[in-house]
């Protein structure tokens, strides 16, 4: 196996920013800051150790801990990973930049999380030609095709089913007018294109009204502060709210709360996230959130099994989905039918919550 690893454990060991990331936030993180691996020398690791550098997107939701926390538990020293992780702090330059830094340390696999789908083509070639493998998690890249595999959701799916949840449940309860504000998680994301997507699609299909459409991006406090000026704008007009994750679900409500604005189960307005995190999924139960659709953040189990494959010299699989389901308050809607698939709404009780991993 080919390492590199003398520039890395040193740097990690000395405790060394190994990225010059070019943004003020962003953190190399070393593996025993993060408690994810100890430090070690490289007579302690042997030949057998796999580096790996992971560039995340940042740490602006409840979602992005549980995917660091995935990754910093599966590429850890007891499982025979050294992890070089870089939080990019939602900064696509920064990003880029500790790409490059994996490919000057020489590191055995890269983990991208693309804050953005486009812009990578020049880089992932770099990596080609340094003969690293990328991995490619939870958002896609749409330039380019120079990685092994891309591990995540299918975003556009989560916004036909938030679409025709909404659907079946206002049928199921005598709407006949949908008034929907969506709050959009961050500019550019594929999260934030594909649920935009999938549920305008439905909203085109059944001649609802998207009063506006604006992004949150994927924070409480820009979930808050779109919904504070909506309103103000739409005051009296709504009667559905759409925020694209969880966290900024949680702003919204504040804002709402706010505005004497009611909503959840018994509420003038119905409120939808995705996510479906556990404290959220807790919401759900409680009737403040009436539906959430889960974006499962856990891709590093199968990231590791694409490196064991790659190690073996296998071919992995280039596109692998990850199973999520749809959550609701009430029992009035038990499934869905999306892309001509029945798919089960599942009614949350507490067995329901306590069961959720993360
Ligand atoms: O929904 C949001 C996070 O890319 C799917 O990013 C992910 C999204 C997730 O900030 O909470």
């Amino acid at each position: 196996m080919k390492r590199k690893l003398l520039a890395l454990t040193l740097a990690l060991a000395m405790g060394l920013s190994l990225a010059a990331c070019g943004g003020d936030t962003a953190e190399t993180t070393a593996p025993a800051e993060t408690g994810a691996v100890e430090a070690t020398t490289p007579a302690e690791t042997g030949d057998d150790v796999i580096t790996v550098g992971f560039a995340q997107v940042g740490h602006e939701s409840d979602w992005r801990t549980a995917s660091t926390k995935s990754a910093q538990d599966v590429f850890s020293a007891e499982n025979g990973y050294e992890l070089a992780f870089v939080d990019c702090d939602n900064d696509s330059a920064t990003q880029l930049s500790a790409v490059r830094n994996f490919i000057q340390q020489g590191v055995d696999y890269i983990i991208i999380d693309p804050i953005v789908s486009t812009g990578w083509d020049a880089v992932l070639t770099e990596c080609e030609d340094a003969g690293i493998p990328v991995i490619v998690i939870d958002r896609t890249i749409d330039d380019s095709d120079k990685y092994v595999s891309w591990v995540g959701s299918d975003f556009k799916v989560e916004g036909l089913a938030c679409g025709e949840w909404l659907k079946a449940y206002a049928a199921d309860k005598g709407i006949t007018e949908i008034n929907a504000l969506v709050i959009e998680g961050s500019v550019g994301a594929s999260a934030t294109i594909g649920r935009t997507e999938g549920f305008k699609e439905i909203a085109d299909r059944e001649g609802w009204t998207i009063l506006d459409s604006q992004s949150g991006d994927f924070t409480e406090a820009g979930g808050q502060e779109v919904m504070e000026s909506y309103c103000q704008s739409y005051a009296g007009q709504f009667n559905v709210v759409i925020c694209q994750n969880d966290n900024e679900a949680a702003g919204a409500m504040t804002a709402m709360d706010n505005a004497g604005v009611t909503y959840g189960v018994g509420g003038d307005v119905i409120l939808v996230s995705f996510d479906a995190n556990k404290p959220y999924v807790q919401m759900v139960m409680d009737g403040k959130i009436n539906a959430n659709f889960e974006c499962n953040p856990m891709a590093a189990p199968t990231v590791a099994e694409i490196i064991q494959q790659l190690e073996a010299g296998e071919t992995p699989e280039k596109e692998i989905y990850v199973t999520e389901s749809w959550f609701a308050a009430e029992d009035n809607v038990t499934s869905i039918t999306v892309n001509g698939e029945e798919q089960p709404v599942i009614h949350v009780t507490q067995e329901v919550l306590d069961a959720r991993p993360y």
